[in-house]
């Protein structure tokens, strides 16, 4: 473990103020361990820029020292990506918190990366506008973390990922410049897009100083429904339908019976049905007017459905939502040792790869359990798997191979980081790497944005 140079902290103290250089490993453990306790490490330094002008000069003073940077935003992420692993230094963008009016004309909004997904949400809606990006850290989770992993969450299904979001980014590279590409026009169609460059690139071209991203409809009229099915091939042909239907779905989400009653019973909410079925879909409409009546015609039409719940006031849609946005919090309670796994799969093989995985899993490490819940209309599955040993290149093996094998993505919302960088031939071709290769080169030539991610 090497210290940095006292000129070199000197240096980042003359930037950003003697209190934003936090050296003080008691103090940086929270920067340099996830929420989940999995990905721990060690930092040279804690840098906390409280200006978007300050990041350029900071990761000017690293570039020329040598010295590797992870940027870090509200630390929610799953896949040890914003996790110093070898005394890098933490780069945090939490400080950097202005957001301009709405710009009611354009539909869109400048925002700085530490503003949360929640304090935006709440800033745009008094505008009477919504962020089509959401999801269960809302409260912790920023801005500059959500577009440097593309963020997916529980509004997939409507408006995209965060890179569907975005309309302009500015961002400090590694030599010290700082890019802008804001316009206050909503079309442009000039050269290439550096927000989708920047969206996804997990730290490891430049860090996201700001970003202007699109604002939807707010609507308030909503209903939510949980809904019982016997698998996940009858919940694959529900989605179908609902969505060959309906242009009002604004959450459509997958749970299974062992799931919903572990977080039933940890949190005390009651179960959705006085039976257990295997699998539960939990959708959500919303619109102008009230969606209820097309919720009920879809309802009462299906051949799959085997009964269903529905909620049209805040506190019932609130009590049915805690049981899908409960499971990660139930599931590390249960568990001391959880491993993560976010991945995507065809619709049409959802249902026997959901199988096929558990039972895999279950057969490598006989006293596992599985949990499998997710984004439904993406294919997007979590599977959390209980008392497995840490970073285990077998399960991973196991589990990604299987992903890939049929055409999935190994990281369908969560980003690569380091837990599934070595992965990453699996699902890009030799020359697509070549290029993303050229890309860091350009960007980062010296390597020292978040190395180990995307480009090892
Ligand atoms: C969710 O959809 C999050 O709830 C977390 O992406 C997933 O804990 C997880 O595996
Ligand atoms: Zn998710």
């Amino acid at each position: 473990m090497t210290a940095l140079p006292a000129s070199l902290l000197g240096a980042f103290r003359r930037v950003v103020g003697d209190q934003n250089v936090i050296t003080d490993p008691a103090v940086a453990v929270t920067f340099t361990t996830d929420w989940t306790g999995r990905w721990q490490g060690s930092t040279a330094a804690v840098l906390r820029p409280n200006a978007p002008t300050q990041v350029g000069p900071l990761l000017a003073l690293c570039h020329d020292a040598g010295v590797a940077v992870v940027p870090q935003g509200g630390n929610t992420g799953l896949v040890g990506g914003s996790v110093p692993h070898n005394h890098e230094v933490v780069l945090s963008l939490a400080a950097l918190q202005g957001i301009q009016p709405v710009d009611r004309d354009a539909m869109q909004v400048v925002v700085s990366a530490g503003v949360t997904l929640a304090a935006l949400h709440q800033h745009v809606a008094a505008a009477g506008f919504a962020y089509g990006v959401d999801m269960a850290s809302r409260d912790t989770a920023t801005v500059g973390g959500s577009i440097a992993t593309d963020a997916g969450g529980i509004r997939v299904v409507r408006y995209g990922t965060t890179r569907e979001q975005l309309s302009g980014i500015e961002v400090a590279l590694p030599h010290g410049l700082t890019v802008s590409r804001m316009d206050p026009v909503a079309k442009d169609t000039v050269g290439y897009s550096l927000p989708q460059l920047f969206a996804g690139s997990e730290g490891t071209l430049g860090v996201i100083t700001r970003a202007q991203v699109k604002v939807v409809l707010r609507y308030d009229a909503r209903v939510v429904a949980v809904v019982a099915l016997e698998s996940i091939g009858a919940a694959v042909a529900f989605a179908r339908s609902a969505r060959a239907q309906l242009d009002t779905i604004d959450a459509l989400e997958l749970m299974v019976a062992t799931g919903v009653a572990l977080v039933a019973q940890h949190s005390g909410t009651a179960m959705p049905f006085d039976t257990a079925y295997p699998v539960y879909v939990l959708i959500e409409l919303a619109a102008q007017h009230d969606p209820f009546p097309a919720l009920a015609d879809i309802l009462s039409a299906s051949t799959v459905v085997q009964d269903a719940v529905v909620a049209t006031d805040r506190p019932g849609r609130q009590r049915l939502w805690s049981l899908r946005e409960g499971h990660t919090e139930a599931i590390a309670a249960v568990s001391a040792q959880v491993e993560k796994f976010d991945v995507s799969v065809p619709l049409h093989k959802l249902d026997a790869v959901s199988a096929e995985l558990s039972a895999a899993i279950v057969a490598l490490y006989p006293t596992a359990t599985v949990y499998l819940f997710g984004h439904l209309a993406e294919g997007n599955l979590h599977v959390n798997v209980c008392d497995v040993p840490h970073d285990s290149t077998a399960l991973s093996d196991l589990v990604l191979g299987m992903v890939a094998a049929v055409g999935g993505s190994i990281s369908a919302e969560h980003g690569l980081g380091r837990q599934k960088t070595g992965y990453i031939s699996s699902v890009r071709s030799a020359d697509e790497l070549r290029l993303y290769q050229g890309i860091k080169a350009v960007c980062d030539p010296a390597g020292i944005m978040n190395p180990g991610v995307i480009v090892a």
